[in-house]
């Protein structure tokens, strides 16, 4: 089956799904995403994703011409067209086709497009053995200058980051503010415990504000662990009992060495085994359904 992407409100075969070389989305970055996870047949926290896409838009003066239920249709639509189950959304908004300037008054359309695939996600080893960290050079973009909290095309910041874990082979690396605090790893938001304290930086670390994290932070509270919501340093990484990433790709992943550092027993630690089973029985039960 010929895979289907969603573009400009129709379904069209993946290699005649394109978009013009004067779309500002790829001239200047100039756009907004989400990044979406369907789950047995429903599409999990959809509502709040498109939340975090609108206020993006807000942010960049982008206006979707689409409204909140009818880009929920299109997403449902889409998955259904591809016979998605479990798969992963990708919905981008461009600014749309404009001239060579800078000027976004000269796209009068933003372009839409949806991609969802059935795709495999990280092996099931990776969560029984953890990963490596390290902590990155490529500090995190200063709120400052461009809010990490704006989920924008302009994602060179993470790729400079990621290139770094490339060449240190490992997955994921750890991104600081400006300040030197921990702030998010290039994919994925991070927690660690410390002692009872489950602790993650807080918005004004510049990170993006996650939807799974907003999830673990619920569930953790649910389980009655403390959660703060506060800055910290990467020493506290190195020191810290557990430590686990949070992501729509990642879901929950352990951690367990930072910048060659053991953390705890150099296992997936209790509490991030636990979290991951709530959150995994979480994405069974709940999402809008793609299927009647
Ligand atoms: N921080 C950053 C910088 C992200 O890009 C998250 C945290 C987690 O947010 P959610 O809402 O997914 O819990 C993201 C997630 C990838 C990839 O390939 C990840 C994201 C976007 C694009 C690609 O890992 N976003």
């Amino acid at each position: 089956m010929a895979q289907l992407i969603y573009l400009d409100g129709e379904l069209v075969e993946r290699d005649q799904a394109k978009i013009s070389v004067y779309d500002h989305g790829l001239l200047y970055g100039d756009g907004v995403f989400e990044g979406i996870r369907a789950y047995n047949g429903r599409v999990f926290r959809l509502d709040e994703h498109l939340e975090r896409l609108e206020r993006s838009a807000r942010a960049i003066m982008l206006d979707i011409p689409l409204s909140r239920e009818e880009l929920a249709e299109a997403t449902v639509r889409t998955c259904r067209a591809n016979e998605v189950h479990d798969g992963y959304i990708r919905l981008v908004v461009t600014r749309g086709v404009g001239d060579l300037g800078l000027d976004p008054r000269k796209c009068p359309k933003p372009s839409i497009f949806i991609i969802a695939a059935n795709v495999q996600f990280y092996p099931e080893e990776l969560y029984e053995a953890g990963l490596p960290l390290i902590t990155v050079s490529t500090r995190r973009n200063s709120p400052a200058c461009l809010d990490p909290g704006v989920k924008s095309l302009n994602y060179l910041n993470n790729i400079l980051g990621k290139i770094e874990c490339i060449l240190a082979n490992v997955e994921e690396g750890i991104m600081l503010t400006n300040a030197g605090m921990v702030s998010e790893c290039t994919g994925d938001n991070i927690f660690v415990r410390l002692g009872d304290e489950l602790l993650t930086p807080p918005a004004e670390a510049g990170i993006v504000d996650g939807i799974t994290r907003a999830a673990l932070i619920e569930l953790a509270r649910d389980e009655g662990i403390a959660v703060a919501e506060r800055l910290f340093p990467i020493t506290d990484v190195h020191a810290a009992d557990e430590c686990f990433l949070t992501g729509t790709a990642a879901e929950l992943v352990p951690v367990v060495m930072v910048d060659g550092r053991t953390i705890g027993d150099g296992k997936p630690g209790p509490m991030t085994k636990r979290l991951l089973k709530r959150f995994r029985e979480l994405t069974k039960s709940e999402g809008t359904p793609i299927y009647d």
